[in-house]
């Protein structure tokens, strides 16, 4: 079985003696994320700001832990460190949902306001199993990948469509196309194998899998603007000296701004690889738009009701 507890080091020089700590950081997608590569230069700051005391060795696509088993091996004290795509947690509260909830903030604006209002209800949540949020950053808005052009909802239809969370399966569902889950480093082989036949998610995940070599078109409906966030278990923390544990916090805060700033850069050059490469780009029609905003209205109406009383002031915060 592999082991992985902390590794403590004890590194001896010029007769002082430092304890350098090393944390297994697992992470579901593959290098050539910008999600990933952001982590990876917030390791490395907290490296450097530490002087080497504390080193995060990053995992990515779920090569340690399988996406869905990330946040509880955090939880339990197996790893100190973690990433996930936070809407996966759906199931636990509400709240988490938020950001997959169809064209309920589809704008990075709107989207910078949905993380300030849900925030402190996360951080409430997460807190209760022992895990604290260090930073959290968003996928560019949401797109439509098919064979064909879709000019309507019933194009959709019948579609084994690749789902990522339980709002995309019923999504997926509600337009009468039959969800598969699949995790993002396996989208090409299940499109090669014919598992799944269409899918929603963002230029990056698009332009990163390839996507030219199975689909045709790209209709950028920008339907909702997810997010991955970076969580810590609170022990693991409060266990670092005090000046490691404010490198961590600063380090996470600028991990936050620059994710961000990332995800709006991908949004224009991902999109605009994805048409380098043949992929056709059709701005969704009227008709399209207004049966898929009616499944958003479906959907929301089936989050309330699971939605703690304070999920829903956070989606009476930002409604419009
Ligand atoms: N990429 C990830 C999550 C959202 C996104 O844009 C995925 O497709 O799994």
């Amino acid at each position: 079985m592999k082991h992985f507890a902390l590794t403590a080091v004890v590194a001896a020089s010029l007769g002082t003696a430092t304890v350098a700590e090393t944390w297994d950081m697992p992470t579901p997608y593959g290098d050539t994320t910008f999600h990933t590569q952001n982590i990876a230069q917030f390791a490395e700051e907290v490296k450097a700001a530490t002087d080497g005391a504390l080193e995060i060795t990053v995992h990515s696509a779920g090569s340690l832990f399988p996406h869905g088993e990330i946040k509880n091996t955090v939880r339990s004290g197996q790893v100190p460190i973690g990433e996930f795509f936070l809407s996966q947690l759906v199931n636990e509260d509400a709240v988490f949902g938020l950001d997959s909830q169809p064209f309920l903030a589809t704008s990075y604006d709107d989207a910078a306001a949905l993380w300030a209002a849900q925030e402190p209800v996360v951080t409430q949540v997460l807190g209760k199993q022992g895990l604290m949020p260090l930073f959290s950053v968003p996928w560019p808005a949401q797109g439509l990948y098919t064979n064909g052009e879709i000019k309507t909802v019933a194009d959709l239809s019948g579609l084994r469509f690749r789902a990522y969370n339980a709002a995309l399966e019923e999504f997926a569902a509600l337009a009468g196309a039959a969800p598969v889950q699949v995790e993002a480093p396996d989208i090409p082989q299940a499109f090669t194998t014919g598992q799944v036949e269409a899918m929603i998610t963002s230029p990056s995940t698009g332009a990163n899998s390839t996507a030219w070599d199975y689909v045709t078109h790209y209709t950028p409906i920008n339907a909702w603007i997810p997010k991955n966030i970076v969580v810590v278990n609170q022990r693991s923390f409060r266990r670092l000296p005090e000046d490691v544990q404010a490198a961590v916090l600063a380090a996470a805060e600028a991990a936050e701004a620059r994710g961000w700033e990332m995800s709006k850069a991908e949004a224009t050059e991902k999109t605009q690889v994805l048409a380098d490469n043949g992929i056709i780009i059709v701005d969704p029609s009227a008709e399209l738009t207004e049966g898929l905003k009616a499944i958003g209205d479906q959907m929301q109406k089936n989050w309330r009701v699971n939605a703690s009383d304070a999920a829903l002031e956070v989606l009476g915060a930002i409604a419009k």
